[in-house]
C-alpha cells in the first residue's frame, strides 16, 4: 500500500466502476489493469485498497482485493453476516419450502439466518396460531425469528438493532414486504414498492446488482432478489443432511452408516418422526433437496 491508499467497502458495482465508501466518504474507483488480468471479480460487500487519482470530484482507482469472509455468487454479494428471511403468512401466502431452501442455502454459505414474519397488521387469530406453531418448529432447531409490519412499524426497532454494525441481507418471495421495510428503514432512498398483481406478472430472473444503503454507523443492508436464496447451490447429495442441523445431530443412530434418510430400514428420521419430535415438513423438504441433488449431478455428468 502507498501513502495515497486507503481502505474501504464497495456498495455499488456500476457498468464501469464501483462505489466505494472510505472513512473519508464516497468515491468512485476503476479498477487496476493488473487486477483485471487476474480476474478478480470484485463486487458489493468487498473491502478494497483504493488510491486516489483525484480529489475534486473524488476519484480512485481499485489497486487490491482483500481476502472474502463468504460470497453468494447470483447476484454476486461478498462478505455477509445475516440474512433476513422476509416472509408472510398470506400475500404472498406461507411456503415452507421456500423457507427451508433458504435456510439450506444459508448453511451452505455460512450466512447465519433470520426468519421475518411480516404483514403482521393483516393477521387474523388464525394467523397468530399458524405463526406460533411454524415459530415452534424453527425455534426449537435454533433460527430465531422476529415480527414485524411495515405498516404499523411493529418490530423494525429490533429490525435495525440486529443489522446495526453488520452487513446483512433481505431476501423474500416476491410481494413479501422487502422494499417497504427497506424504506422505513432508509426513508430518504427511494425503494420500488410494487403491488401483490404486479409482482405476479413481472419476470423472476431479472439479474439486477445489488447496492448496500449505509446504516450508520457501521452496518450495511443490501436488498436481494429473492431467488438469489431459492436457487440453492449444488453439493452431493450425501452432504444435504449436514446443512439441516437438527437432523445432523441425529444421523449417527441410524442402523446402517451409509444411510441417506429416505425411508431405508432403522433410519433414526423415520423413529423420530412417529414420535413426533422432528418436523413432517421439514423431512420432505429435505428428501426434495436431495433428489434434487441427485439430478442436479446426474444431469451435469450426461
Ligand atoms: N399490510 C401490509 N402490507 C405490506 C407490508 N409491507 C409491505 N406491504 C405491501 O406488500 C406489497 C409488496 O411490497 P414490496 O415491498 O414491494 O415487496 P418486495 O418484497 O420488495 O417484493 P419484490 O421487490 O418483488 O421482491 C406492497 O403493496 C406493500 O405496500 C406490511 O407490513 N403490511
Ligand atoms: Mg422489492
Ligand atoms: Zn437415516
Amino acid at each position: 500500500m502507498t501513502k495515497n491508499t486507503l481502505s474501504g467497502r464497495v456498495i455499488e458495482e456500476q457498468k464501469n466502476y464501483f462505489l466505494v465508501d472510505l472513512p473519508q466518504g464516497r468515491i468512485r474507483a476503476g479498477i487496476r489493469g493488473l487486477l483485471k488480468k487476474k480476474k478478480a471479480r470484485i463486487c458489493s460487500g468487498d473491502m478494497v485498497d483504493v488510491e486516489f487519482i483525484n480529489l475534486e470530484p473524488p476519484e480512485g482507482i481499485i489497486t487490491g482485493l482483500h481476502e472474502r469472509k463468504n460470497f453468494l455468487p447470483r447476484p454476486a454479494l461478498a462478505n455477509i453476516d445475516y440474512v433476513f428471511f422476509i416472509h408472510t403468512i398470506k400475500e404472498p401466502p406461507l411456503d415452507l419450502e421456500a423457507l427451508d431452501r433458504f435456510l439450506f442455502s444459508t448453511e451452505v454459505y455460512t450466512f447465519k439466518p433470520f426468519i421475518v414474519f411480516n404483514k403482521i397488521d393483516l393477521h387474523t387469530e388464525n394467523d397468530m396460531l399458524k405463526i406460533d406453531e411454524v415459530t415452534t418448529i424453527y425455534k426449537k432447531i435454533g433460527y430465531q425469528i422476529i415480527h414485524t409490519s411495515a405498516f404499523t412499524g411493529d418490530g423494525i426497532e429490533n429490525l435495525v438493532a440486529l443489522c446495526k454494525n453488520h452487513i446483512s441481507a433481505f431476501t423474500g418471495l416476491s410481494g413479501a414486504g422487502k422494499s417497504t421495510l427497506l424504506s422505513k428503514i432508509f426513508p430518504d432512498t427511494d425503494f420500488k414498492i410494487g403491488n401483490i398483481s404486479d409482482h405476479t406478472q413481472r419476470g423472476t430472473h431479472t439479474t439486477t446488482n445489488i447496492t448496500l444503503h449505509h446504516l450508520k454507523p457501521d452496518g450495511y443492508i443490501a436488498d436481494t432478489p429473492g431467488l438469489s436464496f431459492i436457487n440453492i447451490p449444488e453439493i452431493p447429495e450425501e452432504t444435504v443432511v449436514n446443512y439441516f442441523p437438527e437432523l445432523y445431530s441425529k444421523i449417527g443412530q441410524c442402523r446402517f452408516n451409509n444411510c441417506t434418510h429416505n425411508g431405508e430400514p432403522g433410519c433414526i428420521i423415520d423413529k423420530l418422526l412417529q414420535k413426533n419430535e422432528l418436523s413432517f415438513s421439514r423431512i420432505l423438504n429435505y428428501r426434495k433437496i436431495f433428489k434434487e441433488m441427485v439430478k442436479r449431478r446426474k444431469t451435469f455428468k450426461n
